[in-house]
C-alpha cells in the first residue's frame, strides 16, 4: 500500500480517535513553528478527505465491511454485475478483460427480503451506526445532532453498502458545507487508471464527494476501479449509461433498462445517483421561450423521451420501485434539477420552479421509504435571486439538503465560470446549501485537465470554507486565524503550509523573492521592507508594549479626545476655519 504524499512538508497524516467504538478519522494535520516570543503554537488539524491511499489494481481497504456485515441485515448474492459479466453486453464485457483487478472480488451484498438498510432507516429507529459516530467525530459535533437530521432528513450520510471502502460523509446545513468534483466526462478520455488519478487528484485538493460521469466504453470497468479506490462517495447520473445501452437513442429508452443499470450501478457500491424524475410532460412547454431552453444533460434526455412518446417521464412513473432499490442498497437520492435556468435569463421562472414542486413531492415519497434525499439546484442566477433558490426549497423540501451547481451569478465570463460560480456558491451556501457541484474555468469550453479539476476544488473550498465563516459554524475560522497569526508573525513557512494551495503559494512567494531567508524575513516583496504594513504594525506593538499597555494608551488617547470634544462645544458638524456658521 503506497502512503498517499502529503500535501506539504509541514502536513502529516494524524487521526481523531473514538477509542471506544473503534473508529478512528484521518485528519491532515499541520506543524507550526513557535512565535518569535517563543510561544508554541499548536498543529493544527484540519478536515481531510484524500483516504490513506491505495494502488489502484488492489483498492482501498474495506473499512465499513464489518459495520454493514455486524448489523446482521445484508446478504451475498450472485448479482447483476456477474450476469452482465456473463451476457456479453459490450461494455462490461470489453471492461472486464481489459482490467487487471488484483484486489479482492467481493461478491456485492443487498438487504435481506424486505429489510431497509438506509442510515436514515437507522436513524429514525433511534439506533447510532459507527457510520454516524464517525461523522460526528470528522465534523467534531455531537452524535446525536447527527442521527437527528438523518432521521429527520435534513442531511445524509450516502453510504451504498457496496462501498465499504468510504468513509463517511455527512451533507445537511448543520454540517460543514461539502463540494463535489465530477470527473470523467467523456467518450474519448484517457485510461482507466487515469481516471483513478484524477480521483486521487480530486479528493487530495479537498472534493467531498467525486461523481463519475464517465460515457465511454468501459464505462462499468471505470467505476468498478473509481469506487474500489474512492474513500469519499461517488455519484452518478445512471441515464448517462442506460442511453449508451440504447446505442444514444433516448426513444428506445426503457424504464427496465433503466431499472437494471440502476441495480448493476447499485450492486457495485455508487453512494448517490442523480434522478431526473422533476421532468414532467407538462413541464417541458414552459421551456419554450427560454433563452437557453434545456441545459441539463439528463433532463434534455428525458424531456425528449417525454415528447416523443407524449408520455409521462418513466422515472416519476416507476418512482416508488426506484425507492424500494435504494432502500435495499442505501444509495441516496440527487433529485435532479433537469429544467434548472442556463443563463441569467431564465432563472427563477415557471419551469424551474414548477419542478421544484415535483421535487419537494419525490422527497417526502422517498422518506416514506426511509431513503435519503438530496436535492439539486442551479445552476444560472443573478446574485441577487440566489438567496430566493435555497430558502424556497428548504421550505418546500422540508429541509432536505440542497445541492447546486454554483450558482453562475453572470454569463459574460466564460473561461473564469469557475469564479462567476463561486461567487453564487458563496451565497447560496450561506443561506443553506449542504453541498457545492464545482465548475471548472472549462465550463462550457471544454473538458477539464488535472490544472482545471485542481483550480475547481480550490475555488470551491474557498465558496464552502467562505460559507461556514459567515454561518459562524463551531470552530471554522481557526485555520483562518491560525493563518493570520502567521502571517503577521512572518512565519512564511507556516503560512503556506496553513493555506489551501501551499505549493503555489510558497510559488509566487519564490518568484519575487527565492532567497531562503526571506522565508524568515519580517517583509514580503509587496511593499518592501520600509513599507509593511505588518512590519509597522509589529513596531508598533514593540514599542507601545503588549496589549494591556496598548489599551491604557489607547484610552488616555480617548479620554484627551473627548476632553477636546466638550471644549469645542460639543457639536458633532464643526465649521471649517472661516467659512461661517453652518446652517443645518
Ligand atoms: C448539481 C446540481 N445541479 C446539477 N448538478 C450536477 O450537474 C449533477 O449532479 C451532475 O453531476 C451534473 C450534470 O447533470 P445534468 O446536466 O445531467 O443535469
Ligand atoms: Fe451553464
Amino acid at each position: 500500500m503506497s502512503a498517499r504524499p502529503e500535501n506539504y512538508p509541514t502536513h502529516s497524516l494524524g487521526h481523531l480517535e473514538d477509542a471506544e467504538h473503534g473508529i478512528r478519522v484521518p485528519v491532515t494535520q499541520i506543524a507550526q513553528d513557535d512565535s518569535p516570543t517563543g510561544t508554541p503554537n499548536p498543529p493544527l488539524e484540519v478536515y481531510r478527505t484524500a483516504g490513506p491511499g491505495s494502488e489502484p489494481e488492489v483498492g482501498l481497504p474495506p473499512l465499513r465491511e464489518t459495520w454493514i456485515r455486524d448489523r446482521g441485515d445484508v446478504e451475498d448474492y450472485a448479482g447483476r454485475v456477474r450476469d452482465l459479466a456473463d451476457d456479453g453486453r459490450g461494455a462490461v464485457r470489453r471492461g472486464e478483460a481489459s482490467s487487471e483487478w488484483r484486489g479482492a472480488r467481493r461478491s456485492p451484498v443487498r438487504s435481506l427480503e424486505g429489510r431497509t438498510v438506509t442510515q436514515m432507516h437507522y436513524a429514525r429507529r433511534g439506533e447510532i451506526t459507527p457510520e454516524m459516530r464517525f461523522v460526528a467525530l470528522r465534523e467534531g459535533c455531537d452524535v446525536e445532532l447527527v442521527r437527528e437530521e438523518v432521521a429527520a432528513g435534513r442531511a445524509i450520510i450516502p453510504a451504498n453498502v457496496n462501498h465499504p471502502e468510504a468513509e463517511p460523509m455527512i451533507i445537511g446545513r448543520r454540517f460543514l458545507v461539502k463540494i463535489n468534483a465530477n470527473i470523467g466526462n467523456s467518450a474519448v478520455t484517457s485510461s482507466i487508471a487515469e481516471e483513478v488519478s484524477k480521483l486521487e487528484w480530486a479528493t487530495r485538493w479537498g472534493a467531498d464527494t467525486v461523481m463519475d460521469l464517465s460515457t465511454g466504453d468501459d464505462i462499468h470497468t471505470t467505476r468498478e476501479w473509481i469506487l474500489r479506490n474512492s474513500p469519499v462517495p461517488i455519484g452518478t447520473v445512471p441515464i448517462y449509461q442506460a442511453l449508451e445501452k440504447v446505442s444514444g437513442d433516448a426513444n428506445a429508452l426503457t424504464w427496465e433498462i433503466f431499472r437494471d443499470t440502476v441495480i448493476e450501478q447499485a450492486e457495485q457500491g455508487v453512494d448517490y445517483m442523480t434522478i431526473h424524475a422533476g421532468v414532467l410532460l407538462r413541464y417541458v412547454p414552459l421551456t419554450a421561450n427560454r433563452v437557453t431552453g434545456i441545459v441539463s444533460r439528463g433532463g434534455s434526455i428525458l424531456a425528449g423521451w417525454c415528447l416523443a412518446r407524449h408520455r409521462e417521464n418513466f422515472l416519476y412513473e416507476h418512482y416508488d420501485e426506484l425507492c424500494e432499490i435504494f432502500a435495499r442498497y442505501d444509495v441516496s437520492f440527487s433529485l435532479g434539477d433537469g429544467l434548472r435556468p442556463g443563463s441569467l435569463a431564465d432563472a427563477n421562472d415557471a419551469a424551474q420552479f414548477a419542478e421544484l414542486d415535483t421535487l419537494a413531492e419525490l422527497t417526502e415519497r422517498a422518506w416514506e421509504h426511509d431513503v435519503q434525499v438530496m436535492v439539486e439546484g442551479p445552476g444560472h442566477v443573478p446574485l441577487n435571486l440566489v438567496r430566493e433558490n435555497v430558502e424556497r426549497q428548504q421550505e418546500l423540501c422540508h429541509g432536505a439538503p440542497f445541492y447546486t451547481l454554483g450558482p453562475l451569478v453572470t454569463d459574460v465570463a466564460p473561461a473564469y465560470d469557475h469564479i462567476t460560480s463561486a461567487i453564487g456558491a458563496t451565497e447560496i451556501a450561506r443561506y443553506g446549501t449542504a453541498m457545492l457541484c464545482y465548475v471548472t474555468p472549462k465550463e462550457h469550453l471544454g473538458l477539464p485537465d488535472r490544472d482545471d479539476v485542481k483550480t475547481g476544488v480550490i475555488t470551491y473550498k474557498i465558496a464552502a470554507h467562505a460559507a461556514d465563516v459567515a454561518k459562524g459554524h463551531p470552530g471554522a475560522r481557526q485555520r483562518d486565524d491560525a493563518l493570520s497569526k502567521a502571517r503577521f508573525e512572518f512565519r512564511w513557512r507556516d503560512q503556506f503550509g496553513l493555506s489551501l494551495d501551499p505549493q503555489l503559494a510558497e510559488e509566487y512567494h519564490d518568484e519575487t523573492l527565492p532567497a531562503e531567508p526571506a522565508k524568515t524575513a519580517h517583509f514580503c516583496s509587496m511593499c518592501g521592507p520600509k513599507f509593511c504594513s505588518m512590519k509597522i504594525s509589529q513596531d508598533i506593538r514593540d514599542e507601545f508594549g503588549d496589549e494591556a499597555a496598548q489599551q491604557e494608551i489607547a484610552a488616555a488617547g480617548m479620554a484627551e479626545k473627548s476632553r477636546e470634544f466638550r471644549e469645542r462645544g460639543g457639536t458633532v458638524y464643526l465649521p471649517e476655519p472661516g467659512v461661517g456658521v453652518p446652517v443645518g
